[in-house]
């Protein structure tokens, strides 16, 4: 049923009560392959018919998904010459849409031994062509709707590709005849590489193994009690932990329903969310960003009393969870999702190279601006440079893990760097030993970035510690990057991007820009030339130009002085100081 007639019919209609589910015992399938570290096509035939995903072909059932994923890793086998079926960690680059095809491209993947490599069809094909080469992908998986875009790419690095068959997107399979998933250890294989953005350099891909990604699965399913009965909407891009694990992996690990749109549309999700038509919505989860699209949504078309109370009502009666992360939640957004939908949004964080590390409650309160304490079996601390280098990496403010926190003495409310230790850590940033080795304190513990405080209890998230790290919809840039490919466009000379605050964003990108002498770019031009470049997220919202960008006698900019200069109020409304030699260019 459309949105438009599921609110006519809102008058008339209350949604049918469900029973809360809470407390309720785990669905444990009985693992498929021996090895505690199977990964999660491994539990799929004991979910038989089960509907595993809905998206636009129609409804795909587990077993279906088996054998369509069993059927193309043996053709991926074939192209690769890989007679006894293991890839041995070859990479396999794989680009498909927000439905079945990427199940099946990445189960495929996993089960010819291989690590998957999700692409993401916004990239440039300098990014997509970059990421292939960088992962020394063996082969590309394409969706049918990017044979075409990836045609040139993969020719000119010489990598073969290999369509998904058609029969993928909607026929039943079979079995393929004896070819089987080789019996293998997966704990330590690799599983998955996801591209993430450093302060420095190109991005780094991240990769993870299946030991990995089981501890990300199995301790969100436990924390947040996932079960077979759950049916998530899943609104996200595939090429980053929050919509490949959390949103995808997770109820596929217990036999529930992915219901997954094309991608983000604030009026179908509305429409899903409220919807009676079976299987029913009951989690939700995204970034805050999407929470204030559909807000703004919500105040544009939800106008009536009659309406406002029908979807107040669907949501606290239908729905059990409603989770945000990947970028801070303002207050305001929660709590207008509070007034709007009856739901406190549960609050988590993570990172792709640990999956996620602390979240808020289930079942007891939630304390808004908080990310809640340590996941099952992850180990945080928050620590500080050591001043006296006595030999100790770091000073310690506080230790702790899914039961307790011990603050040292003395270190009360005392922020510092979060570092993080367990079994979803990640193994390595794909060929960059260095990096790796970079990224750990010399004690094994993995440093995030971000500033955190123990206060009241539980964990809260106070920014990034290198302002060049910009999160904007829930994407992390890096403001070097931007400046790197900025720096190519004819007309500029010099450049700053900044992430700037913003209700809606949560920062925006903003590009501080010196141009050559009688030459001028107006923010339109400068995004047009951009899109071909940089991702959507990354192109420039905001462009401003200036005569100089100050520089310290290092050569350095002091990007929070640049933002506090043109927007001194630092609430996310833009506001360039008058009489500065700066305008912003729309
Ligand atoms: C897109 N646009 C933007 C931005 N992104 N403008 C300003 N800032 C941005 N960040 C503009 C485009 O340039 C375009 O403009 C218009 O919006 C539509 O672009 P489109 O790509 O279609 O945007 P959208 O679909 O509206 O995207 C909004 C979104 C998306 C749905 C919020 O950004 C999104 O899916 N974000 C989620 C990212 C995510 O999954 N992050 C998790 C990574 P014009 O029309 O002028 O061309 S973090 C993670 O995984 C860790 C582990 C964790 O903790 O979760
Ligand atoms: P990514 O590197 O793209 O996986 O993004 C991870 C980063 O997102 C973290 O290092 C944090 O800076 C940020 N992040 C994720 N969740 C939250 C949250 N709930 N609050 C604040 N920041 C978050």
């Amino acid at each position: 049923m459309s949105l438009r007639r599921l609110l006519c019919a809102a008058a008339s209609r209350r949604p049918a009560p469900v029973t809360c589910r809470r407390g309720r015992p785990l669905h444990t399938a009985p693992a498929a392959c021996s090895d505690g570290s199977a990964p999660v096509f491994g539990r799929a035939l004991a979910f038989g018919d089960r509907i595993a995903l809905v998206d636009q072909h129609g409804r795909h059932t587990y077993k279906d998904l088996y054998h369509h994923s069993l059927r193309l890793s043996r053709e991926l086998c074939r192209l690769l010459g890989c007679a006894g079926g293991d890839l041995r960690e070859e990479r396999v680059s794989f680009m498909c849409s927000n439905d079945v095809s990427y199940v099946v491209a990445q189960w495929a993947s996993w089960m010819s031994g291989g690590v998957a490599v999700p692409l993401y069809r916004k990239h440039p094909r300098a990014e997509l062509e970059y990421v292939i080469r960088d992962s020394r992908s063996a082969a590309v998986l394409a969706g049918r709707e990017y044979v075409e875009l990836l045609g040139p790419v993969v020719g000119r690095l010489g990598v073969p590709l290999l369509p998904l068959p058609p029969t993928v997107y909607g026929a039943a399979a079979e079995a393929p005849g004896e070819w089987r998933v080789p019996e293998q250890s997966w704990r330590d294989r690799g599983a998955m590489i996801i591209y993430t953005s450093g302060t420095t350099g190109r991005p780094k891909g991240v990769l993870s193994t299946h030991h990995n990604i089981r501890a990300m699965v199995t301790g969100l399913v436990h924390k947040w009690a996932w079960t077979k009965d759950d049916v998530i909407l899943h609104s996200l891009p595939l090429h980053h932990v929050h919509g490949v694990v959390n949103k995808l992996l997770c109820p596929l690990w217990v036999g529930a329903t992915c219901v997954m749109l094309p991608e983000f549309s604030a009026e179908l999700v509305w429409e899903k969310l409220l919807s009676s038509e079976a299987p029913r919505i009951n989690v939700f989860m995204a970034v805050p960003t999407i929470y204030a699209k559909l807000m703004d949504y919500y105040d544009k078309h939800f106008t009536q009393p009659h309406v406002q109370d029908f979807v107040r009502a669907v949501c606290e009666e239908k729905i059990r969870l409603m989770v945000s992360g990947s970028a801070a939640l303002p207050l305001p957004v929660l709590e207008k999702w509070q007034r709007v939908t009856g739901h406190t949004l549960l609050e988590r964080y993570g990172m792709t190279e640990i999956g996620m590390a602390l979240s808020n409650p289930l079942t007891t309160a939630r304390t808004p601006g908080s990310v809640g304490t340590p996941l099952p079996g992850v180990e945080v601390r928050i620590v500080s440079e050591n001043p006296k280098k006595d030999g100790y990496p770091y000073v310690l403010h506080a230790e702790g893990n899914e039961k307790e926190t011990k603050v040292t003495p003395g270190f009360t409310e005392k922020e510092g760097e979060l570092l993080v230790r367990g079994p979803s850590v990640f193994r390595e940033y794909w060929d960059k030993p260095e990096e790796t080795r970079n990224a750990f304190t010399c004690d094994g513990w993995f440093k995030t970035g971000d500033t955190a405080v123990f206060k009241d209890g539980r964990y809260w998230i106070r920014g990034r510690t290198s302002v060049d790290i910009i999160k904007s919809g829930g994407y992390k840039i890096s403001a070097l990057e931007v400046e790197r490919l900025l720096l190519a466009h004819p007309s500029i000379t010099d450049v700053a991007v900044i992430g700037v605050p913003d209700m809606t964003w949560g920062q925006r990108v903003t590009a501080v820009v010196t141009l050559q002498e009688g030459h001028s770019l107006s923010h339109r031009e400068l995004k047009e030339w951009a899109r071909g470049v940089l991702a959507p997220y990354a192109v420039p919202s905001e462009l401003l130009l200036v005569e100089e960008i100050p520089r310290n006698q290092m050569g350095k900019i002091n990007k929070r002085d640049l933002i506090r200069q043109f927007y001194p109020s630092d609430q996310g409304a833009p506001r360039p100081g008058t009489g500065e030699p700066a305008s912003p260019v729309n």
